[in-house]
C-alpha cells in the first residue's frame, strides 16, 4: 500500500470507482472511510495469507485465545498505522476536502464487549500478531455488541447497538467453515466405538466463521479472530416452511439464530441464564471442534495435540471446553479417559479476572442435564475423581471437601471455575496482588494442593493504540526526546527520565496536554453542553459503573467540596472539572441510580454562582473505546478508588498514567505495581490496602460510628439523603444512603476521611503547574512495565510455551 498521499489517493479513487460506485469528486467521509478501508482490507489478506502459509509450512506450534468478548473498537487508523501508511491515508482524504478525524468517526466501534476483559483481549491479540506469535482469537460474532447509552432526565436508556447494519469492512466471512453444535437430547452408553457413550442431541445448531484480521505492527503479521454466528440448517426451516407454516418455520430460524444474538451485560451477578450457557458451550464447541480439525489436515494424528496446540481460556466463560474437550477425544476419537484427561490438562490454561466470589459463574445441575446430557456425565467424573483426591488430601476435612467441590451440593450447582481450574496446567491471576489473593481465597484450597500451577501475569495496554495513536502530540515529543522505538519496546520510554529537568521539554509536554484537554473540553460541550475550563483540573474516572468502584465515593467528594467552597465563597479554590463516565448493567439497579445521583449532583453544581469557575461534575455519555481514545490523553487526574481487594487489576489506571495523568487511589490491583514504577511521591495513595480491609471487617464494620466521628461524612450523607440535589423527590436517594449507614459492603464510609485528605494533596499540587508537569512527565517515563507486549510474551514464554514464528 502506497506510503506516498499522491499515489494512495489514485488508489483509493479506483476503489471509490470500481468497488463502491462513487465518483471520487463525490466522495463522502462514510465512502473515504470504506475506500480506504478497502485498500487496507486487500494488503491485509496478502498478508495474512502469507503468514498462514508459514505457520503451516513450519508447523508452528499455535495458541488459540477463546473469549466471550473482544472490544475492538474502530479499526482504521490502527490498521493503516500497522501498514504503515497512516500519514499518506490522512494526507489522501484531505485532497478531498475532508478532515482525517471525520472520516476516522465514521466507522462503527466493534464493541463486542462490556469492558475490561473484552478491552484486554483485543489488546492482547495485536500484541501477538506485533510480536509473530502464532496465534487465533476465538469468539462470537455478535450482532449487537454493547448498547448504547443516552441519558434522558438524568438516568441511563439502553440503545441496541446494530454494528453490523452497513457491513463491516473488516469481515472475512468463510462459508467453507461450518461445525455442528449439538444441544440436548440424551445419551446412549456403550453404543459408540470402543463401546464410547454415543449423544443424541436433540438439535443442531450451525456455527459459522466470520474472520477479523488483526494486523501487527512493523511486522507483516497478522492474526485472526475467529467469531462465530449460529444458523439454523437448512433443512430444518425447509420443514415446516414446505407445510406453508411460516410462522413457525420463522420461530424456529429465530429459536437458532438467537444465540449469537446478542453481548450479555456484565453485572457481576451471574443468574444462569440458559441463553448464556448455550452461547458458551456454541462458541466453545465451535472453537475447539475448528481447532482439531486444523490440528488433524496438518498432522493426520491427534497424539501430538498438546505438544502443537495451546487453549487459553480468558475467564471461566469458555470452561466448558474442559468437558467439551474430554467428549471429543472420548467419544468421537476413542481416547481413554486417562488419555483424554492428561492430555486435556495439558492443553488448557486459564486466567482469572475477578475475584469476587458472587461473580463466579456456576450453573445448575439440572439445566446441564437438559441442555448438555453427556457434558454434565463427564463434569460428574472429573467431580467424583477430584473428591477422592480431595478426601486423600485432607482426611476427615468435609468442610474442606465441599468448599473445593467441583459441584456444589447446594443446588446441586456446577462451579465453573472449578471446572477451568481442574482442567488447566496453569492458573493465572491478573496482577499480583491479585494472583496472592486468588491463591489465599477463592482457590485457596487448590492451591494448597498445588502451588506450582498459580501464578500471576500482571496485565498491560496496547502502546500503539493507547498511546501512538490516541495521543498524537505527545507521541510526537517522545519521538524527538528519545525516537519511535518505545511503540515496540515499551520500556524504552525510561528514557524520558534524562528530560524531566529540561525545562523546556516539559513545558512542551504540558503545551501538548492542554492541547488534548481543549480537544476533550469540546467534545464534552458537544455531548453535554457543558462549557469547563480547559486550564481547571480534569479529573477524570471512567469505568463501568460498579459499587466495588466506589463512584459513589467520588459523587461524595463532590458534593463535600461544593458544600466547603459555598461555605468559604472568597477562598481560593483551584479549578476543578470532575468527569465521570461509564455504563451500568440494564438490571443493577444500584448503578442506575448512581448515574443518575451524578446527573443531580450535576444539575445543582453546575448551576450555582459560587461554584461557577471553580467547580464542574460532567458525566460523559455512552463511555466505549473511542470515547476513551479522547479522555485518556486529556486527564490530569487518574481516579483508581475501588475498595482494595477488589479490582482484579485494573487497564484504565495504565492508559491514564501512560499518557501522563497522575493517579489518585487505592493500593488495589496493578495500581500498586504502577506505585512501585513511578514513585509514589508521583501519586495520590489513600485508604485501607487489603489486608486493612480484611482487619476491618473481621471487625464488623459500623458505618454509623464512623458517621458520628465525622461531620464531613454526615454533612455530606444528609444532603444526599434529604433531596437537596433531588428537591422534586427528596426521598430518591433515601434507599441508597440508608444501605450505605447499615451495610456499606465497599467501605466506603471508612476510607471517605482519607479520600478527602489526598484530594486535598492534589489541589496543593495543582497549584504548582510546573511541578505538575513534570511529575506527569516521570510518571510516563515509568510505565513501560504495562505494554501488553510485555504481558503476552511472558504469557508465551512461561504458559504457553509458543515461540514468535516471523
Ligand atoms: C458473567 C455471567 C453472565 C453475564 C455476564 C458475565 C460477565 C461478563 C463480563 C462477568 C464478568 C465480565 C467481565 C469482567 C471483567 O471485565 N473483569 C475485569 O477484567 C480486567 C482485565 O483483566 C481487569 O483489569 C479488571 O480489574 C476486571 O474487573
Amino acid at each position: 500500500m502506497p506510503s506516498h498521499a499522491a499515489r494512495l489517493d489514485e488508489e483509493l479513487q479506483s476503489r471509490l470507482r470500481d468497488e463502491l460506485g462513487v465518483a471520487p469528486g463525490r466522495a463522502s467521509r462514510g465512502d473515504l472511510m470504506r475506500g480506504l478501508a478497502a485498500l487496507a482490507r486487500q494488503q491485509l489478506a496478502r498478508r495474512w495469507v502469507a503468514s498462514d502459509a508459514a505457520d503451516r509450512r513450519t508447523r508452528a506450534r499455535r495458541v488459540h485465545f477463546l473469549c466471550m468478548e473482544f472490544l475492538i473498537g474502530r479499526s482504521l487508523a490502527n490498521t493503516l498505522a500497522a501498514l504503515g501508511c497512516e500519514d499518506a491515508a490522512a494526507q489522501a482524504v484531505q485532497r478531498h476536502a475532508a478532515a482525517w478525524e471525520d472520516v476516522q468517526a465514521e466507522e462503527a466501534d466493534a464493541a463486542l464487549g462490556n469492558g475490561g476483559l473484552g478491552r484486554l483481549a483485543a489488546c492482547y491479540l495485536e500484541s501477538m500478531a506485533t510480536l509473530g506469535l502464532p496465534a487465533w482469537g476465538y469468539g462470537i460474532r455478535y450482532e449487537y455488541g454493547m448498547f448504547a447509552q443516552t441519558i434522558q432526565d438524568g438516568q441511563q436508556v439502553e440503545h441496541p447497538d446494530p454494528w453490523l447494519e452497513d457491513g463491516s469492512p473488516w469481515e472475512f466471512p468463510r462459508p467453507d467453515v461450518c461445525h455442528r453444535i449439538g444441544f440436548g437430547g440424551r445419551v446412549e452408553q456403550g453404543a459408540g466405538p470402543g463401546r464410547a457413550p454415543v449423544w443424541h442431541p436433540q438439535t443442531v445448531v450451525h456455527a459459522k466463521a466470520y474472520d477479523l484480521l488483526i494486523p501487527g505492527h512493523a511486522t507483516e503479521r497478522v492474526g485472526t479472530l475467529r467469531l462465530w454466528r449460529s444458523a439454523a440448517p437448512a433443512l430444518i426451516d425447509l420443514q415446516a416452511f414446505n407445510l406453508g407454516d411460516y410462522a413457525r418455520a420463522a420461530a424456529c430460524k429465530n429459536a437458532y439464530e438467537n444465540i449469537s444474538w446478542v453481548l450479555y451485560p456484565d453485572d457481576r451477578t451471574p443468574e444462569g441464564r440458559e441463553l448464556r450457557l448455550r452461547q458458551e458451550y456454541f462458541f466453545t464447541s465451535a472453537s475447539i471442534q475448528d481447532i482439531l480439525a486444523r490440528h488433524l489436515e496438518e498432522h493426520g494424528r491427534l497424539d501430538n495435540l498438546a505438544a502443537q496446540q495451546a487453549i487459553h481460556l480468558n475467564d471461566s466463560h469458555p470452561a466448558i471446553a474442559v468437558a467439551e474437550l474430554m467428549r471429543l477425544l472420548i467419544d468421537e476419537h476413542g481416547w481413554s479417559w486417562p488419555g483424554a484427561w492428561a492430555q486435556t490438562r495439558q492443553l488448557l490454561s486459564y486466567t482469572n479476572h475477578t475475584l469476587m466470589p458472587e461473580a463466579l459463574e456456576t450453573w445448575p445441575v439440572e439445566l446441564l442435564a437438559r441442555v448438555l446430557p453427556r457434558h454434565l456425565e463427564i463434569i460428574t467424573r472429573i467431580h467424583q475423581d477430584w473428591t477422592q483426591e480431595a478426601r486423600l488430601a485432607w482426611p476427615g476435612d468435609a468442610a474442606r471437601h465441599a468448599r473445593a467441590a467441583l459441584i456444589d451440593a447446594e443446588g446441586p450447582r456446577v462451579r465453573m471455575a472449578h471446572l477451568a481450574v481442574l482442567g488447566s496446567h496453569h492458573v493465572n491471576g491478573v496482577s499480583a496482588l491479585h494472583g496472592k489473593l486468588l491463591r489465599e481465597t477463592v482457590f485457596a484450597d487448590f492451591a494448597a494442593h498445588d502451588p506450582s500451577r498459580f501464578s500471576h501475569v500482571t496485565n498491560g495496554v496496547s502502546p500503539r493504540r493507547w498511546l501512538a495513536q490516541c495521543n498524537p502530540a505527545l507521541a510526537q515529543l517522545i519521538d524527538e526526546a528519545i525516537g519511535p522505538a518505545w511503540r515496540r519496546d515499551l520500556d524504552a520510554l525510561i528514557g524520558l527520565r534524562a528530560w524531566l529537568d529540561d525545562g523546556a521539554f516539559v513545558a512542551r509536554f504540558a503545551a501538548a496536554r492542554q492541547a488534548n484537554k481543549r480537544r476533550l473540553a469540546a467534545v464534552i460541550a458537544h455531548e453535554t453542553g457543558i462549557a469547563v475550563d480547559a486550564a481547571s483540573l480534569f479529573d477524570v474516572q471512567v469505568k463501568r459503573i460498579h459499587e466495588y468502584k466506589r463512584q459513589l465515593l467520588n459523587l461524595m467528594h463532590v458534593v463535600w467540596r461544593w458544600q466547603s467552597l459555598r461555605a468559604a465563597p472568597q477562598a481560593d479554590w483551584a479549578p476543578r472539572t470532575v468527569i465521570l463516565a461509564g455504563k451500568a448493567a440494564s438490571g443493577y439497579a444500584m448503578a442506575r441510580q448512581i448515574i443518575r445521583l451524578a446527573h443531580d449532583i450535576a444539575r445543582v453544581v453546575n448551576s450555582d454562582a459560587d461554584a461557577a469557575g471553580r467547580l464542574r461534575l460532567v458525566f460523559l455519555p455512552n463511555y466505549g473505546v473511542s470515547l476513551a481514545e479522547v479522555v485518556m490523553p486529556a486527564a490530569d487526574l487518574s481516579q483508581q478508588i475501588s475498595l482494595a481487594g477488589t479490582e482484579a487489576s485494573g487497564t484504565g489506571n495504565m492508559k491514564l498514567a501512560l499518557n501522563g495523568a497522575l493517579t489518585l487511589g487505592t493500593a488495589d490491583g496493578a495500581t500498586i505495581e504502577i506505585r512501585d514504577c513511578v514513585g509514589e511521591e508521583n501519586m495520590f495513595l489513600f485508604g485501607l490496602d487489603a489486608d486493612g480491609v480484611a482487619a476491618r471487617r473481621a471487625q464488623g464494620y459500623a458505618p454509623r460510628e464512623q458517621l458520628a466521628r465525622d461531620p464531613r461524612l454526615a454533612g455530606v450523607l444528609e444532603a444526599i439523603g434529604t433531596g437537596v440535589f433531588s428537591p422534586e423527590e427528596p426521598g430518591r436517594y433515601l434507599m441508597l444512603v440508608d444501605q450505605l449507614l447499615r451495610e456499606d459492603a465497599y467501605l466506603v464510609t471508612a476510607d471517605f476521611g482519607s479520600y478527602l485528605q489526598a484530594q486535598e494533596r492534589t489541589d496543593e499540587a495543582y497549584r504548582m503547574p510546573e511541578a505538575w508537569a513534570r511529575r506527569a512527565l516521570a510518571t510516563v517515563s515509568g510505565m513501560g512495565h504495562f505494554s501488553a507486549d510485555r504481558a503476552v510474551a511472558e504469557y508465551a514464554r512461561r504458559i504457553w510455551r509458543v515461540r514468535p514464528s516471523g
